[in-house]
């Protein structure tokens, strides 16, 4: 079965359709993604740490449905309450981060998916995730979240 990468791509797309909107985005093309610097292994973890803080609203050391649905809802300037779907991004992200199937995230579950769907993306394992082979793994999660707007396949 093919692995998804949703926890590096809640990482990726800091402020993009993963929290922005119900739909399935359009399969834009690869070159119009914000591609970024190139990211080291160590760099990605400290960024899963601050995006898991950033997440863990009430600091219990562990990211929830609840919060995540507090931190959808504030994104879209609303209430948690107005959120009636769980985003399908979300509900993968936690589902594949969540390794010992409690019901959530704990910075240690964050760090290790974070650092699985670095390993993936990094295709020529050189500890160096570059802007193409980001891409290529965004592009890779997007066919597989939203299988009906992947093209060439
Ligand atoms: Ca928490
Ligand atoms: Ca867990």
């Amino acid at each position: 079965m093919m692995r998804r990468s949703p926890f590096l791509a809640l990482l990726l797309l800091p402020a993009a359709p993963v929290f922005a909107q119900d739909a399935p985005p359009p399969p834009a093309p690869a070159a119009s993604i914000e591609a970024g610097p190139s990211q080291t292994r160590a760099e990605a973890e400290a960024l899963a740490v601050a995006t898991f803080n950033r997440l863990d609203l009430n600091h219990d050391g562990f990211v929830t449905m609840d919060e995540m649905i507090a931190v959808v809802a504030k994104q879209r300037g609303t209430t948690p309450d107005k959120i009636t779907t769980v985003p399908p991004m979300v509900k993968a992200m936690m589902d594949d981060a969540d390794t010992n199937h409690d019901g959530k995230v704990s910075l240690d579950e964050a760090k290790a998916a974070t650092l699985r769907d670095f390993d993936e993306a990094d295709t020529n394992h050189d500890g160096i995730v570059t802007p193409t082979e980001r891409m290529a793994a965004q592009a890779k999660i997007m066919n597989a979240l939203h299988p009906k707007a992947a093209v060439g396949r």
